[in-house]
């Protein structure tokens, strides 16, 4: 066992403690590591303690997540087929990155859950959890599985491990607190298997990808001062497989001097995708603010409307302002 929980609002606790009904864990557009393996890790728990769970979202299970144990439980839809008793929500700060499938599974009668580890997480849920000193949204649920007394089985243990490794970079970032580390010991101790997540995280690659890969850092940038890197993308140069199995983003950022690193994606009708990562010394999550996105300190984004040259001058000009008032 890892260190005692944190305080889970009750009226959470008593709509988990025997949920009646149809229960939907919801996920959001662009899952990542931390919501599939949170929104899977509870969905199986609760399952396994006889709840009637459904578990979908507006995008499919990227490839390269799919060897979540329950991955295939996860149901893609365009929209919800109607209202549930209870919806759950993880990892999600902005209630618009379900595609309106939120709206279409809340009924007059449906209660939500939103447990979220996002500083700028928005109130949308009947019942909030947010804790933004969790590392990741997974150690949450491992604290909400313990307090609950439901099973961690090597499933649920192999879904929440991937929340934590995923979110913490392979456990390289600062939010890899040692209580982050006690939680994944204590998931290991339960089934979760390091070598085959990150084996299918990081050596699942087609050789084409590779080469690729290879392709696309010769395009990476770098300001004058070290301090920036960037990577700009036209629209169509990446799939959105490659680029979650990529997280493409880390190689600027894995230059030494620098401190904030930005990947640039064009997504066609005159709007650029942007995500910022940060080594602690600029606070991206307020940059991507600013911008009407957000996220954490270290990892943001947010999208701006204008051609790719213009994104890339306003965030350029935005990082720059940041790193001369540090
Ligand atoms: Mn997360």
């Amino acid at each position: 066992m890892a260190e005692a929980a944190w305080p889970i609002p009750p009226e959470l606790l008593t709509l988990l403690r025997s949920p009646r009904g149809s229960v939907l864990l919801l996920g959001t557009v662009q899952p990542d590591g931390d919501l599939l393996g949170s929104q899977i890790g509870l969905g199986l728990a609760l399952a396994a303690a006889g709840a009637s769970v459904t578990l979908a979202g507006p995008h499919p299970v990227p490839d390269v997540f799919r060897f979540l144990p329950g991955a295939d439980r996860v149901q893609q839809w365009e929209r919800a087929p109607g209202p549930f008793d209870l919806v759950i929500l993880v990892d999600c700060p902005e209630p618009s990155r379900t595609n309106g499938l939120l709206e279409g599974s809340r009924g007059p009668a449906t209660r939500v859950i939103s447990i979220d580890h996002h500083p700028d997480s928005k109130r949308y849920a009947d019942a909030h959890w947010v804790e933004p000193a969790a590392s990741a949204t997974g150690e949450m649920i491992y604290d909400l599985i313990r307090t609950l007394g439901l099973k961690l089985t090597p499933e649920v243990a192999t879904n929440l491990y991937t929340s934590i490794h995923t979110d913490t970079g392979s456990f390289r970032y600062s939010n890899t607190t040692p209580r982050a580390l006690r939680i994944a010991a204590d998931l290991v101790a339960h089934g979760a298997r390091p070598e085959l997540v990150a084996g299918a995280l990081y050596e699942g690659r087609r050789l084409e990808d590779l080469r690729g890969l290879g392709e696309l850092l010769g395009r990476v940038e770098v300001s004058p001062d070290g301090l920036v890197a960037w990577l700009a993308l036209p629209a169509g140069t990446v799939t959105e497989g490659f680029l979650t199995a990529e997280d493409l983003v880390n190689y600027p950022r894995s230059i030494a001097s620098v401190k904030v690193a930005a990947l640039l994606r064009e997504v066609g009708s005159g709007s650029v995708k942007v995500s910022l990562r940060a080594k602690g010394e600029v606070n991206v999550g307020k940059i991507a603010g600013a911008f009407g996105g957000g996220g954490h300190a270290n990892a943001a984004g947010c999208t701006i409307r204008g051609s790719l040259a213009e994104a890339r001058e306003a965030i350029l000009r935005a990082v720059a302002a940041a790193l001369a008032t540090r």
